[in-house]
């Protein structure tokens, strides 16, 4: 980790802040969504890659009924800026990764549950699929950089997949992770970086209901460059808890060490819920840009969702629940 602490340049939740980026953003988007998905630009193999793809085993299960439980305060966020704008390291430190993610292979995709659990297993994600009550859901997302996007999420609850996985009761989190393939990802080669990327949630969290196994958006498979085939959402904690790609679940006594805790722990820890009221060491979170309209509004306490998870942190007042 000295490497990286040699390396403050290369933090990306950083270069994303510069005020001249930040006033030209509703412009860039725009620009980035015309040119990210165009074959033109595309490298070719990642295009013939997308081709090879086609069709996903898994669309004809789209749309999922939606789950009217979780109303949204705002528009949704148009589909063509959600898919040029993506916060994905794996595939660069800039927003611009959509066409370098295309190289991910979503097939064959494996998932293995193990750790503290009565016996490990690995499923295919369309077995997985299979399995699980899927539904749709429309959730805000609230990035750490201070910007927002709300988004109709397809996928069914942590919890089930928790139940599937029969926890001991010994496990006190669970701990996730990110496909490994520098092959594929050329990010992945940065060797400054703790890959591969990691997050964790304490079991309470992750059997919260509003925690959300995503496979889909938008009523259908979910883009490569938003975390396909398996991504999480948790919408009350700030964006980057919300790893991608999964391929690993692993039930364990120990609290995970996440890549951005990895990377700068006195800026990103393991709770990361959203509060307007404490600023990031280096800017303010009192307010974010909503990436589909660049309105601006103040940030919520959990992101507006403190009815479903502020007891979860009752008596914790000494922990950095912020951060
Ligand atoms: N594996 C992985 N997961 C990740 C990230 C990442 O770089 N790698 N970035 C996180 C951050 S900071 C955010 S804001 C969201 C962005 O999701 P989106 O591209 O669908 O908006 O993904 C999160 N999950
Ligand atoms: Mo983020």
């Amino acid at each position: 980790m000295q490497v990286i602490r040699r390396r403050p340049w290369h933090l990306p939740e950083r270069l994303a802040t510069p005020e001249a980026l930040f006033l030209d953003r509703r412009r860039f988007v725009a620009g980035a969504a015309a040119l990210a998905l165009s074959p033109a630009t595309m490298p070719v193999t990642a295009f013939a890659q997308r081709i090879a793809d086609l069709p996903d085993p898994s669309a004809s299960l789209y749309p999922f009924k939606r789950n009217e439980k979780y109303p949204l305060d705002r528009p949704i966020t148009n589909e063509s800026i959600n898919l040029a704008y993506n916060n994905f390291f794996e595939f660069g430190s800039s927003k611009s990764i959509a066409g370098a993610a295309q190289a991910l292979k979503l097939r064959p995709w494996t998932v293995t549950l193990d750790g503290m659990v009565e016996k490990p297993q690995t499923f295919g994600i369309d077995e997985l699929l299979a399995r699980m009550p899927l539904e749709e859901r429309l959730y805000r997302h609230r990035c750490v950089e201070a910007w927002s996007m709300a988004i109709p999420w397809s996928g069914f609850a942590l919890a089930e997949l928790v139940k599937l996985a029969r926890p001991l009761s010994s496990a006190k989190y669970l701990r996730m992770e990110t496909f490994h393939d520098k092959a594929v990802a050329s990010g992945q080669r940065q060797t400054w970086y703790p890959w591969p990327y990691v997050e964790g949630l304490t079991m309470a969290e992750a059997t919260n209901e509003l925690a959300l196994l995503v496979t889909g958006a938008y009523g259908k498979p979910v883009s490569k460059q938003m975390g396909a085939p398996l991504r999480l959402a948790v919408p009350w904690k700030y964006g980057f808890k919300s790893i991608k790609s999964i391929v690993r679940f692993t039930f364990t006594d120990k609290q995970p060490k996440g890549f951005w805790e990895l990377l700068l722990a006195a800026e990103y820890g393991f709770w990361a819920n959203v509060n307007p009221d404490v600023p990031h060491p280096r800017w303010s979170q009192a307010t974010e840009e909503d990436i589909g309209t660049g309105e601006r509004r103040p940030t919520l306490k959990f992101n507006g969702y403190g009815e479903y998870v502020a007891g979860l942190y009752a008596g914790m007042e000494q922990e950095r629940l912020w951060t």
